[in-house]
């Protein structure tokens, strides 16, 4: 993925033509389209190709399970032409491992949560961050992802991981997280969902992220 536009678009309807629209109408100012399960389980993993032959997606199934099953996951998403997962790091650095050689083997990419946007991210999630962060550092893995809604997790995850892995960073918009704030705090690309396909004009909300991260003081 290369940073152009530092804008990842979470495309989480679940209409194959509406998907296919709102990817038509914004490629020009995203670097990559992450997909999940709301429109792979609607229509199918076919839809990961469909899109990537435009721009590069990343596969969104917060990979969480024992090392061998992972393999086999990873495996399934990566022929079907997603350029990167997103994986989980509470499983431990086996199933992590697993990932990375299976992406390794099709020269792809590993993004590791670290932390999450949402409310509830405090109740567990937060308490293991640091450490998932600092494991996901040696790994081979491309960078981890760390919320736009609380950018003191970013700045945190930042000093911890250095210049060696990139930040995703997802809750700019719906969820109240500023794109060009958690750029300035260390995130490398904002994710955005529904700001983005739910608007009547996509690429003009596209458009306004992107400039609101280049014009950024
Ligand atoms: O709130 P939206 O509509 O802008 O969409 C945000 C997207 O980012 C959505 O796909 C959601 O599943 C994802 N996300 C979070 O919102 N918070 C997180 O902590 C993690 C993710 C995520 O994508 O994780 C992998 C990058």
């Amino acid at each position: 993925m290369e940073k152009n536009n530092q804008l990842i678009l979470a495309l989480d309807v679940t209409e194959k033509n509406k998907a296919l629209d709102v990817a038509e109408k914004v490629y020009e100012y995203v670097d990559a389209v992450k997909i999940g399960y709301p429109l792979v389980l609607k229509t199918g993993i076919g839809i990961i190709e469909d899109i990537s032959s435009r721009v590069p997606v990343i596969a969104d199934f917060k990979v969480a399970d024992i090392p061998n099953t992972n393999r086999l996951i990873c495996e399934q998403v990566f022929n079907s032409g997603a350029d990167a997962v997103i994986v989980h790091g509470f499983t431990g650095r086996d199933s992590l491992d697993a990932c990375v050689a299976t992406a390794n083997e099709y020269n792809r990419q590993v993004f590791v949560v670290a932390d999450m946007s949402h409310p509830g991210a405090t109740e567990f999630f937060q308490q293991v961050s640091e450490k998932i962060a600092k494991m996901s550092l040696d790994t081979g893995v491309s960078g981890v992802v760390a919320p736009a809604t609380r950018t003191n997790s970013v700045e945190n995850i930042r000093k911890i991981i250095g210049n060696e892995l990139a930040i995703i960073s997802p809750g700019v918009g719906a969820q109240g997280g500023s794109a060009s704030d958690v750029i300035n705090k260390g995130a490398d690309w904002v994710i955005t969902g529904r700001s983005i396909y739910q608007s009547d004009s996509p690429d003009t909300e596209a458009k306004k992220v992107v400039q609101e991260i280049k014009n950024r003081n």
